[in-house]
């Protein structure tokens, strides 16, 4: 198949199973699922048919294990805009995670930290490659290291979702390590 099809079909399920089901009329129940032929036919009936096999490729082979499909129904595993309550356990976290950004955001984080923006939670990455890829997307990426361990000594509560990438609510400033010459406003 296709890998710029599964791109194509991975990014709809993003909009949809994440940010406006609204869009397509299509209903998340409060763990954020929804039935799997209800998506296809949301999908052909707006205009961008897709097969059941095509769904399944997309959720198998996906780089970021985005979706999960669970019996007759599907969810996004992380991201969303929309609110829903993922039901993840809270867990310990390693002592070190990582934050990939750039430099224009970089003075704001030293202010304020790290703050959700459009999602329920702030996302966090278990190794520097990854939060190199996450702030790459928007730049010259400036990975910041998380002091989890002791955030979680003093009470903040992480999660895990299902395809790795750690959430919490918000990260205070004391708790980042920025790398030297990142201050600079661009
Ligand atoms: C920044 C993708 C100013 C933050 C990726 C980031 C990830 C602030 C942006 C997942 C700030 C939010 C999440 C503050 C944070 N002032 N800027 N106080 N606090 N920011 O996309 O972490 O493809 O919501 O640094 O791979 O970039 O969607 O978060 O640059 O796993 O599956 O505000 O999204 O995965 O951007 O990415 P995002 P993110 P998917």
């Amino acid at each position: 198949m296709d890998e710029r099809r599964l791109i194509r079909i991975s990014k709809y399920l993003a909009r949809h199973l994440r940010h406006d089901p609204q869009r397509i009329g299509l209903q998340l129940d409060a763990q954020g699922w929804a039935p799997v032929d209800e998506v296809l036919r949301a999908a052909a009936s707006h205009g961008f048919p897709f097969t059941e096999a095509e769904l399944r490729r997309v959720v198998a082979s996906n780089d970021k294990r985005r979706y999960t499909i669970a019996g007759h129904r599907i969810r996004a595993n992380q991201g969303h805009s929309v609110p829903v309550d993922l039901d993840l356990p809270a867990v310990a976290p390693p002592e070190v995670l990582y934050h990939g950004t750039v430099g224009r955001f970089v003075a704001a984080i030293k202010e304020e930290g790290l703050r959700p923006m459009n999602r329920h939670h702030v996302h966090l990455s278990p190794d520097r490659e990854t939060a190199t890829r996450v702030g790459g997307r928007r730049g010259v990426p400036v990975v910041l290291v998380v002091a989890a361990g002791a955030m979680h000594g003093d009470g903040h509560v992480f999660m895990r979702s299902d395809n790795g990438v750690w959430l919490v609510g918000h990260v205070p400033p004391g708790y980042l390590r920025f790398p030297s010459g990142s201050g600079a406003p661009r």
